[in-house]
């Protein structure tokens, strides 16, 4: 099933996953607010409140999960006063569960997590996606954008198709920063917890901290990778979701 593009992916696992997480979180939390990826595509409003809030994408990468491609997680984030105050990453597959609390450091099963020291962009690893917006014009964008970080040159770009999972490697070492366009609150709001307790830093692709509702990232391990990735691919108004 399709939902705002033909290759932005939607299964019934997603649904299901989604309506038993705030089912079950209900029960105990009755008025606590919710902001989930399939109740906002079945017309639920994704405002962010000072509410105690559930953020939660119950399958990030749809696209691996429909294909067999082996990284899909489950993601829960918890905000209070628009504040994350922790968050849950389920790699399902790999069975690899994320963990972060405000003040309580990183963990992925149980052990903890720290990101990478490189101080170098030049030896550095860089963690994108292509999104699910196939306008040739914003298609271009991404590729001018990702032609930019490769000739800085950095070692290498990847993509896992999991915007939680990708910021997972950055709290976990392994990249030294993710950035995307086009990102939904659902796709990062767990993940930033983790990065941030793992050391790393979050901001706006505009430059300033990250704004979890405007739809544009860059998580790196320190703030001169982060600004370094915004200097090249950083002004961008445009939102191609
Ligand atoms: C997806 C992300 C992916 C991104 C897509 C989409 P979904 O989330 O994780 O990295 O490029 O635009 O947001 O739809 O699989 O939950």
């Amino acid at each position: 099933m399709c939902k705002s593009t033909s290759v932005d992916l939607v299964t019934k696992t997603d649904q299901k996953v989604e309506q038993l997480i705030i089912s079950s979180v209900k029960e105990k939390f009755p008025t606590h607010g919710f902001i989930g990826e399939e109740s906002v595509a079945d017309g639920q409003p994704c405002i962010l409140s000072e509410n105690p809030t559930w953020i939660i994408d119950p399958v990030d990468g749809t696209t691996n999960f429909v294909h067999g491609y082996p990284f899909v997680a489950v993601c829960i984030g918890f905000a209070v006063k628009k504040t994350l105050e922790f968050g849950v990453v389920y790699s399902c597959i790999e069975d690899k569960m994320y963990t972060a609390r405000r003040g309580k450091g990183a963990f992925c099963n149980g052990e903890p997590l720290q990101v990478s020291q490189q101080q170098e962009i030049n030896q550095s690893l860089i963690a994108t996606e292509f999104g699910s917006n196939r306008d040739p014009d914003v298609v271009d964008k991404i590729f001018s954008n990702m032609r930019k970080i490769l000739c800085l040159p950095v070692h290498g770009m990847r993509g896992a198709g999991s915007a939680a999972l990708n910021m997972c490697l950055v709290a976990s070492g392994s990249v030294e920063a993710y950035y995307e366009i086009g990102i939904h609150c659902w796709d990062v709001a767990a993940a930033a917890v983790i990065v941030e307790e793992a050391g790393g830093v979050l901001l706006d692709l505009e430059g300033g901290p990250m704004d979890l509702m405007s739809r544009r990232i860059v998580a790196a391990n320190n703030q001169p990778i982060a600004e370094r990735i915004i200097k090249e691919v950083g002004g961008v108004s445009c939102c191609p979701g």
